[in-house]
């Protein structure tokens, strides 16, 4: 595979977190190991990279507080470094989280004055988005959550995400914006328990709100992991229920705290089958990072650099699974059994029903079929692997 084939393109559209790019390699326990590089810097240099968009939360590009005037002037200068270069604004979100005033919660939070503020803050940067020209919106509710359940009603705390939700909702209606909201479950930290923790969750919650047309998910792999889940299902399940709206790539060990591990860094297999889902039912959307350099790095680029590679090289990997001889027959020998009984319970009749009540079947030979997994997966590890 030449190198050359490996660099990215527009047409990859990839897409980063500007607070990806920021962070400063700070952790609970230690300090800063890099200077932090101005919102402008990661959107020309993710440009020069030929990174198709940025993704960004108010407070990453502009100040906390910061007055109308200098608002203006930022939304300026990242609206030059867009013409200038190409790159497309494709996400936006809020930081509802950062500041004291959010510590029990932004849109659950037991005061309402605060869910108001955290409902205008959205608003704000709704319009700044809306500016930029981002089309999807994403909710992830950093402090919605508890760590004592005496605190609050968990019903009662959905009952106000909810409401806030569907008002803003109306709000991009009303304002004639073309852009949807996306969710991004995780299921804790940094609250002991955040309310919907899962991709299941927030599918669930959807269907309870007024316009769920207009709501996805943005499942992000880290999030997944720390619950003990499989990404590829849950990315699967987002969108089975044309819920894949975006998506966050990153790595993680299982079951610990936030590690927000580079894309395939920690387990290549699970990395491949993401990409595969996503370029086998040809996801739409953008192909986004949302993880930071190792706390070591002095500096963010050749962790964009990586996640960019990694994920070209799964795509090619992708294609060459799709196109084995050894892969594919044995695919094709799996799902071959009694292919005329295919897709009968697609439709219920009260014929078909008796149909599949007389129907005679022998448990012991359907149990004996064999199924050669362990020489499936053996070609899967050398096809990675470069052997294959
Ligand atoms: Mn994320």
């Amino acid at each position: 595979m030449p190198s050359q084939d490996l660099a990215p393109t527009r047409d990859d559209k990839f897409a980063f977190g500007v607070w990806c790019l920021q962070n400063r390699g700070r952790d609970p326990f230690g300090d800063a190991t890099r200077a932090e590089i101005s919102a402008l810097d990661c959107i020309r240099g993710l440009a020069q990279r030929n990174c198709y968009g940025f993704e960004f939360h108010d407070n990453d590009i502009i100040p906390f507080g910061a007055s109308a005037k200098q608002r203006d002037e930022v939304v300026r200068d990242i609206q030059k470094v867009m013409a200038d270069t190409g790159i497309k604004c494709t996400m936006g979100t809020t930081n509802t989280f950062h500041h004291p005033v959010f510590k029990d919660g932004a849109f659950t939070s037991t005061d309402p004055a605060v869910r108001l503020y955290t409902t205008q803050k959205v608003m704000n940067c709704i319009d700044l988005a809306a500016e930029l020209g981002a089309e999807v919106f994403v909710f992830w509710g950093g402090r919605e959550g508890v760590e004592v359940d005496a605190s609050k009603d968990p019903v009662s705390a959905s009952g106000w995400l909810r409401d806030s939700l569907n008002f803003l909702c109306e709000y991009v209606l009303a304002q004639g914006y073309s852009m949807k909201f996306s969710m991004e479950p995780k299921p804790n930290e940094p609250r002991g328990d955040l309310y919907l923790p899962t991709v299941g969750s927030v599918l669930a919650f959807i269907q309870t709100l007024r316009h769920p047309e207009m709501v996805g998910i943005n499942p992000e792999t880290a999030h997944i992991k720390m619950a003990g889940l499989n990404p590829y299902h849950e990315f699967a399940q987002a969108l089975d229920a044309g819920k894949l709206l975006d998506v966050h790539l990153n790595g993680q060990k299982p079951l610990r705290f936030d590690q927000d591990l580079t894309f395939g860094s920690d387990d290549l297999k699970e990395a491949f089958y993401t990409a595969k889902l996503l370029i086998d039912h040809r996801y739409e959307g953008t192909i986004g990072f949302d993880a930071h350099p190792y706390r070591t790095e002095s500096d963010c680029w050749d962790f964009v650099d990586r996640s960019m590679r990694t994920y070209k090289i799964l795509q090619e990997k992708v294609r060459r699974y799709n196109e084995c001889r050894p892969i594919q027959d044995l695919l094709r020998e799996i799902h071959g059994a009694n292919t005329h009984l295919k897709g009968f319970t697609a439709r219920f009749s009260r014929e078909a029903a008796q149909k599949l009540k007389d129907m005679s079947f022998d448990p012991v030979a359907l149990a004996s079929r064999k199924l050669s997994y362990e020489r499936l997966d053996q070609l899967v590890t050398e096809l990675l692997l470069g052997v294959i």
